[in-house]
């Protein structure tokens, strides 16, 4: 029986990656919620983990050489978890892992900073600034459309199997109304994201902490620890 592993995380896409993998992969683990909204990843126990005060963040009891690791990043946390129990949704050699990789490293790159601004600035900014707007819409749209070529030649984004690329990815194409994405425009992504929404494990996933997702309106108290001077004071 593996040791338990330690998910500090909280119900976003960036928390939904690992909650999905961990479900994929069958890991026992127990989540210790961190509310963003409220400043909790400003505690010390949590910093201490987290310098950089995101989640998702893992602690695991027996890393390598059966020492402790904790890890933030998610890509670093589902890489590691991968090579950890040999899993072939990071696959183990050649070409695959690569181009498993590179997908991988467009979502961290591309798709969840594009798609994160544009949630900024269209859902929680105070003020409504047309050109920010228009830049990350425009990057939404544009990262659409590269998915969706890829998504005409492959199956998955990685190749002809499911990785952690779509684990990934997916997490930000969920729920496309929220950027101004109608999915009947780009039918290979629908289709993929269809497919991936129909896993068990991926609904066991986006359920993990689901009832503490804030429902209604952002609060004053919420936007100025995630976007205000909170944010940027020196720890
Ligand atoms: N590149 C990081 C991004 C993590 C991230 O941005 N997490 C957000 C939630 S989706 C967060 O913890 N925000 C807390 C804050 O802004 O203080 C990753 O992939 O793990």
């Amino acid at each position: 029986m593996p040791a338990t592993l330690r998910l500090h995380s909280w119900p976003t896409p960036n928390g939904h990656k690992v909650h999905i993998l961990l479900e994929e992969l069958g890991l026992p683990y127990e989540v210790v919620p961190v509310n963003i909204g409220a400043g909790e990843q400003f505690r010390p126990e949590f910093l201490a983990i987290t310098p950089n005060h995101r989640i998702p963040a893992i602690e695991d009891p027996e890393g390598p050489d059966g020492q402790p690791l904790a890890l933030f990043e998610s890509a670093a946390i589902m890489i590691y978890l991968c090579e950890k129990t040999g899993s072939a949704l990071l696959p183990a050699s050649g070409a695959a892992r690569h181009i498993c990789l590179q997908w991988l490293m467009f979502q961290m790159g591309g798709v969840g900073p594009m798609f994160g601004q544009y949630n900024h600035f269209a859902a929680y900014a105070p003020e409504k600034l047309p050109y920010a707007i228009t830049r990350y819409s425009n990057e939404v749209q544009r990262l659409h459309r590269v998915m969706e070529k890829r998504l005409g030649e492959a199956e998955y984004l990685g190749g002809d199997a499911y990785t952690i690329a779509d684990i990934a990815t997916f997490p930000w194409v969920r729920n496309p109304d929220r950027r101004g994405i109608d999915l009947a425009h780009f039918p290979n992504v629908k289709r993929w994201h269809d497919a991936i929404a129909a896993r068990p494990a991926v609904q066991r996933g986006v359920a993990v902490l689901a009832e503490r997702q804030r429902q209604g309106q952002i609060t004053d108290k919420e936007r100025e620890n995630m976007f205000g001077a909170t944010q940027f004071q020196a720890r």
